[in-house]
């Protein structure tokens, strides 16, 4: 089968909601429970059976993804990456893209045509926001070269300025080519 044309956009706005997505990415602690940022707002509004779920495929070391339902989500499935901690999981930029590759095969296997991605790393994890938008944009628009099935990957990002720097950053890759 031919690869199919992937849109990549970038928007303003929740990860938890995203009802037009089939599957959302966590920004996961290894254990794959409850947590801050990303992983409190899909947690919180996925409910008690996602971390339920979860138990028995943690612990995820840093790069890895493994995928699960969604239960309350709007969503058919949450794929829980772990990023890199800035400055101690090396090499921090390697495992930060491997995090974006392994969610979109993840995404491939299961043959979704829609995820959705925060800013893996870029909160609690500490990763300073314009190398890692530039790390997840280049690794995303390459494996996106690849997809069958995948037909719209979607960065969700929580304020103004992360959005606009995505946008910037996907227009400067994209013109680059
Ligand atoms: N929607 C979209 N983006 C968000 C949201 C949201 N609801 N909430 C925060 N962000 P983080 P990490 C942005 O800390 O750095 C957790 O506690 C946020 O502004 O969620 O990978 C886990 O349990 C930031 O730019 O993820 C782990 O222990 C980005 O999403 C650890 O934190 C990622 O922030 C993971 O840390």
């Amino acid at each position: 089968m031919a690869p199919t044309q992937v849109t990549i956009e970038c928007v303003k706005g929740d990860i938890a909601n995203q009802p037009d997505i089939d599957a959302v990415v966590n920004a996961a602690n290894a254990q794959l429970r409850t947590g801050g940022g990303v992983a409190g707002a899909l947690h919180r509004a996925a409910g008690p059976g996602l971390a339920e779920e979860c138990r028995p495929l943690a612990p995820i070391k840093p790069g890895q993804a493994v995928i699960s339902g969604a239960h309350n989500l709007p969503n058919r499935h949450v794929i829980h990456c772990l990023g890199p901690v800035y400055g101690v999981d090396e090499p921090s930029d390697e495992l930060l893209a491997a995090c974006y590759r392994n969610a979109l095969i993840l995404a491939e296997e299961h043959e979704l045509t829609s995820v959705a991605f925060p800013s893996l790393s870029t909160g609690a994890f500490g990763y300073p926001m314009k190398e890692a938008t530039r790390i997840a944009l280049s690794t995303v628009i390459d494996a996106s070269r690849n997809c069958q099935y995948l037909r719209l990957i979607r960065f969700v990002l929580f304020d103004d300025n992360a959005t606009d720097l995505h946008r910037q950053t996907l227009e400067d890759l994209q013109r680059q080519g």
